[in-house]
């Protein structure tokens, strides 16, 4: 009798350890995010370092979580946390984007930040060389600049039906400075933030 309740106690406390790892695992957060970048990485073209960094801080991205709420369960929370995000910029076109696949297909959600200030937040499919959409919605969501942080509410029918168990992979998170079409200035990407040297990359198991 006594080594059944041992053993029933040893089994409680395994649960009771096992569980909230699972649920760290499973639900991303600002603490437990799916991307952890690193940071005054900002890159010239996307490949030569440079200092200083403080005039980049608007695109130097921190990291990259996505969420569900239980109560909104047909909608996805996509999430970037910036260095210092800016709801204007000086003269350049900022552009924020994380993009993932769900059974091998590829989507995205993105905004654009101009010195008249954003567009509207943006999701859906995008093409194999991952540069236009196929198909996308204006989403709901958030460009909050106090703590820093883009929210995009993305209904699920709009990125593939993703539900339950379903893993959403290569999740990259990427920003790019360019001149607007305005200014007659060649768009090329002058500078930007890539995942490539990232601490953190891991994928999002879909929970509802
Ligand atoms: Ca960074
Ligand atoms: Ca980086």
């Amino acid at each position: 009798m006594k080594k059944k309740i041992v053993g029933i106690f040893v089994c409680t406390l395994l649960i009771a350890t096992i569980l909230p790892i699972t649920g760290n695992v499973i639900a991303g957060s600002e603490e437990d995010p799916e991307v952890k970048d690193r940071i005054f990485d900002v890159k010239l073209f996307g490949l030569f370092p440079f200092i200083p960094q403080s005039n980049f801080k608007y695109v130097d991205i921190i990291s990259a979580w996505i969420n569900e709420e239980s109560d909104n369960p047909d909608y996805l929370y996509m999430n970037l946390k910036i260095r210092d995000l800016e709801e204007t910029t000086e003269k350049f076109d900022a552009i924020y984007v994380i993009s993932w696949t769900l059974n091998s297909v590829a989507y995205s959600a993105s905004v654009h930040i101009f010195p008249e200030g954003p567009t509207a937040l943006l999701a859906g499919s995008i093409d194999e060389e991952r540069n236009d959409y196929v198909d996308y919605i204006i989403c709901d969501g958030d460009i909050d600049s106090i703590n820093d942080i883009i929210t995009w509410i993305i209904p699920k029918d709009s990125i593939g039906y993703p539900s339950n168990a379903n893993k959403l992979e290569n999740i990259v998170p990427h920003t790019h400075l360019r001149y607007p079409e305005s200014s007659g200035i060649p768009m090329w990407d002058l500078f930007k933030d890539l995942p490539w040297n990232a601490k953190i990359i891991k994928d999002y198991i879909v929970q509802f």
